[in-house]
């Protein structure tokens, strides 16, 4: 028995894993293994040698099965040792920077007309960025021979092989939303139409791809005046001032009659733009009132209605606001630049914060 002891008692100790465990229990106290074997052949044994055997064996099997649990324990703690070693974590490293979004400030400034001119009752139209000729130019009274179309050059797109009928086009300004809204609501009507516009430009001041808002205001009685007040509150609102001056110039655009430019008063100091103060001008919008043949091309009766329409560029709205220098820093992919600027659109900067000229 002594034999037995010593025999199970090294082999536990040497053992590298539980499997191994597990084959040494098997071995020795399963229900084939030497001792329980041993404790059969008690039966054969004299009453005393049974009393001293019983016992022993007993104890034998106590103290396998104790050292195997002790073993096991042990090699379980050296895992996790081994664990530990390798699998270590310095809780001192810096966290991960979060990557925090922005809304662009082209859709920021979008956002931010919209919602002044729908405080004055205009709603937002859309439309089609590719359109015909008839819709971008004709019906806007542009027609095939006018200079302002070559002023106006665009991106063609290719018909069928055979089909002679004129391509259509990528709009050149938002206009064309402005007729189909008449030809399908009529009038009166008090409508914005923002969106992406396209010419065959690029250089420092102009990308072939820009944003435009244009507004159309059409009543009985809508008069220049109202123009005036409109475009007044707007400039109020969007640059967040109490009093500015407006000053129209006389201008001529095809679709409207008269016509006129719209600059507003503002000052330039160190290279600060303050609007409503000062005496300098800065022109920021184009306006009229609608040409009486772009009444009728869009199926509305000049004779009883008449009305404004403008048109502003929203890339320099947004460059103006929030001190932006160079526009094709709106199409950079990587938009940390914007904070640069100080832009974010939860903590808008102030205006007067500091623009560079
Ligand atoms: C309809 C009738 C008239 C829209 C107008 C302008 C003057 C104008 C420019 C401003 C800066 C284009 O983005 S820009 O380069 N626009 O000066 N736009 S009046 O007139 C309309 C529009 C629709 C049916």
């Amino acid at each position: 028995m002594d034999d037995l002891r010593t025999k199970y008692l090294d082999l536990i100790k040497t053992a590298t894993d539980e499997a191994a465990l597990e084959e040494l229990r098997v071995q020795a106290v399963g229900k084939k293994g030497e001792i329980s074997l041993q404790m059969r052949s008690l039966g054969k044994m004299t009453p005393e040698e049974r009393q001293v055997a019983g016992p022993a064996l007993n104890a034998l099997k106590d103290e396998i099965n104790a050292a195997l649990a002790a073993k096991k324990a042990a090699l379980a703690d050296a895992a996790l040792d081994a664990r530990l070693a390798t699998e270590w974590l310095d809780v001192t490293l810096p966290a991960r920077p979060q990557r925090s979004g922005s809304i662009h400030p082209i859709s920021q400034v979008t956002e931010e007309v919209s919602a002044i001119f729908a405080d004055m009752g205009f709603a937002v139209a859309e439309g089609p960025q590719i359109d015909s000729d008839w819709y971008v130019f004709d019906a806007l009274n542009i027609p095939s021979h006018h200079p302002a179309r070559a002023e106006m050059d665009t991106f063609y797109m290719n018909r069928a092989e055979g089909d002679d009928r004129p391509p259509h086009i990528l709009r050149t300004h938002t206009s064309p939303v402005q007729i189909r809204s008449m030809e399908a609501q009529g009038a009166p009507i008090r409508i914005i139409a923002p969106g992406r516009v396209y010419r065959a430009d690029y250089d420092q001041t102009h990308t072939p791809m820009f944003h435009q808002v244009e507004g159309l205001c059409i009543g009985k009685d809508v008069s220049m005046a109202n123009l005036k007040w409109c475009l007044e509150e707007f400039v109020k609102a969007f640059f967040e001032v109490d009093h500015v001056e407006l000053r129209f110039r006389a201008s001529h655009f095809p679709f409207t009659e008269p016509s006129a430019e719209v600059d507003i008063q503002c000052s330039w100091e160190n290279g600060v733009l303050k609007v409503g103060e000062g005496d300098d001008w800065m022109e920021i919008l184009g306006s009229g009132m609608v040409h009486p043949k772009v009444l009728e091309n869009a199926g509305v009766d000049p004779k009883e209605y008449q009305g404004f329409a403008f048109g502003i560029g929203i890339d320099r709205l947004a460059m103006l606001k929030y001190g932006i220098p160079d526009l094709r820093a709106f199409f950079d992919s990587d938009l940390r630049w914007l904070k640069h600027y100080g832009f974010t659109p939860l903590d808008v900067p102030t205006l007067h914060g500091g623009l560079s000229k």
